[in-house]
């Protein structure tokens, strides 16, 4: 089964998929902007069924693919402004949105149609970079920004992170005076409620380059398939509104493996979000 391309109506269905092909300020390697096309194709590969959280996708979840939203090259601000717009009509309408990248940059207006909508949202980033930079080769708006953009209109203590490994010393600094970087998933839920709004934001890159390579900044000292799976699973008991995926580069890894794992969790992730 391919993900995408259910013949499935909109109306009848809690999820909805939707790939934003955007890579305009990737600064190492890009190519991102070709995940959501390579994902639909290669998800033919995997099974529909989750033994982890038995369920089938196919005949269990009912989610809507609303293709990719078209995407001006060279313009990132009105290529932003697009995405925020044609995101907030499926929260406005209810909607569980599941936004396939594209580069990391998509979630500032994925998350700032979704925070208009519910106000008290919280964020939880999973990524091997902090993405706190004020700047990035002078530009405010680029994919090494992006969380700290999104914290010009979210409090900190709405934003957690696990498993970052990078980033510069200020941004270590300012993680540790915030306190924004997690080690126990179970605490942030326990802190976020059953029924507070929650977006969560994967960067693909949080795993280990040995088992993602796929990617254009990769980052040694990783976690592995397995703790990302069981991480997100701890997830399963929060309001889920949102949530992305980013940052596969398929382009890099001609084995196809990561896009294979791309397709797996976001089976995965349909399991976590199920029933919300
Ligand atoms: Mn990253």
């Amino acid at each position: 089964m391919r993900f995408m391309g259910s013949k499935k109506n909109i109306e009848n269905c809690k999820i909805v998929l939707r790939g934003y092909p955007f890579d305009g300020t990737a600064s190492f390697k890009s190519g991102q902007r070709f995940a959501p096309a390579d994902i639909r194709l290669n998800s033919e590969g995997i099974e529909t069924y989750s033994p982890f959280f038995d369920i089938d996708i196919e005949s269990d979840i009912d989610f809507f693919d609303a293709k990719d939203l078209s995407l001006p090259f060279g313009n990132t601000e009105k290529a932003l402004e697009m995405i925020e717009e044609d995101a907030k009509k499926y929260f406005e309408s209810g909607h569980i949105l599941f936004g396939i990248g594209g580069e990391h940059l998509i979630t500032l207006p994925l998350v700032k149609a979704c925070h208009s909508v519910y106000p008290d949202l919280h964020l939880i980033h999973l990524d091997a970079h902090a993405d706190l930079r004020d700047k990035y080769l002078g530009e405010k708006l680029s994919h090494a920004t992006v969380m700290r953009r999104i914290l010009d209109f979210l409090p900190t203590d709405r934003f957690h992170q696990f498993f970052i490994r990078s980033g510069t010393k200020e941004e270590f600094e300012f993680m540790r005076k915030n306190k924004t970087l997690k080690r126990n998933p179970e605490n942030t839920v326990k802190l976020i409620g059953k029924k507070t709004p929650v977006y969560i934001s994967i960067d693909m890159d949080v795993l280990d380059p040995s088992a993602f390579p796929g990617t254009g900044t990769p980052e040694p000292g990783g976690i592995d398939f397995n703790t990302l799976i069981d991480t997100l699973s701890r997830f399963k008991e929060l309001n889920i509104v949102g949530i992305d995926f980013t940052e596969l580069s398929p382009d890099i890894d001609n084995t196809v493996i990561s896009t294979i794992t791309a397709c797996k969790i976001i089976r995965e992730c349909m399991g976590v979000i199920n029933g919300k």
